[in-house]
């Protein structure tokens, strides 16, 4: 990787001077300034990060990419993977994408400036843009490259988990609410379902949401399906989509699970909490975590790390919202 000797060394001018003038420490005459600057830029780096790397050659510090953080579920996850880190000596800038492209794009060139020493990569919406990053990247859910390693839950089959267990409550008509196209885990669990269905010859329809948690458009979605009362069972992507599908039916006079039963995805705290309380199914959040940071680190290392897809293992959580009697 390139550093301020190569900049010395292309520019045919003594490491003090670039140094003088990436601290803005001391006279660097204007010649030498042009010849650093034309460096700089071919190289691509920009010269804060330079100055800082003449001090530190790796810093001590995670950029962890968080797609939405008000999802409770990614709060969870952050916070496991902040621990983990901290108990490696390491420190977690966080980054909220908001699974926006160009929200993403802007902070992964702030973590290279800051000159991160690994990069966790949660439901990425780029791909060509980690190609030329020189800093170990461990993704979770969406795959961004070949040489990039990716952990995340047994989504397709947690998918068929969810119908063969509303099956067994006798739903026979579902509605399954699918999360946005872009998102990986959502989609694989759309598939084990929709096969699982198909099996059992349950009758599935479909609607998609938008987002996984952004009130206002959750609530838009809601108020544009038809009527849910047609339906016994529904299964949601995730469970704080649930929660709002829950108060939703709630308003609207429905009885949960009297007259339909509802599951959702995750095991976030915020299951517990609601009345009813939600049967979902468990992401291994703690092991999801764990397995992250042990992976990026390893890399960080340069340790060899063969597997490129770590998928782990998903079961069901049944509470009250699927019991077949009163609560
Ligand atoms: O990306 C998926 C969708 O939402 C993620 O695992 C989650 O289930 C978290 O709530």
């Amino acid at each position: 990787m390139s550093n301020i000797r190569e900049i010395a060394k292309r520019a045919g001018i003594g490491i003090a001077t670039v140094s003088r003038y990436l601290n803005d420490t001391g006279y660097v005459s204007d010649e030498s300034r042009e010849k650093i600057q034309k460096i700089i830029e071919e190289l691509n780096y920009t010269p804060n990060a330079l100055a800082r790397a003449v001090f530190t050659k790796s810093s001590k510090i995670i950029g962890l990419m968080v797609p939405n953080i008000s999802n409770p579920f990614f709060n969870q996850l952050a916070s496991i993977i902040e621990e983990y880190a901290k108990n490696m000596g390491y420190t977690i800038f966080l980054c909220n994408t908001d699974d926006d492209r160009e929200k993403e794009k802007n902070y992964l060139e702030v973590l290279q400036s800051h000159r991160v020493a690994g990069i966790i990569a949660s439901r990425s919406q780029c791909k060509e843009e980690y190609t030329n990053i020189n800093i170990p990247v461990v993704a979770f859910e969406n795959h961004i490259l070949d040489s990039i390693i990716t952990v995340s839950s047994d989504n397709y089959n947690g998918g068929r988990i969810a119908c063969e267990h509303l099956y067994s409550k006798n739903c026979r008509r579902i509605l399954q609410i699918r999360g946005p196209k872009s998102f990986e885990a959502t989609e694989l669990r759309f598939e084990g379902f929709m096969d699982a269905a198909k099996e059992l010859g349950v009758k599935t329809s479909f609607i998609e949401f938008q987002s996984d948690f952004q009130v206002e458009m959750l609530e838009a979605d809601i108020n544009s399906m038809d009527d849910i009362s047609q339906y016994d069972g529904i299964f949601v992507f995730n469970d704080i989509a649930a929660a709002t599908i829950m108060r939703s039916l709630k308003k609207r006079g429905v009885k949960i699970p009297q007259e339909v039963k509802i599951i959702g995805f995750d095991n976030s705290f915020i299951g517990e909490l609601l009345y009813p309380s939600l049967t979902t199914i468990n992401q291994p959040i703690e092991e999801i975590g764990r397995t992250i940071v042990e992976l990026l680190i390893k890399q960080i290392n340069l340790e060899k790390v063969t597997v490129k897809d770590y998928i782990l293992q998903t079961k069901l959580i049944e509470r009250e919202t699927t019991f077949s009697r009163d609560i």
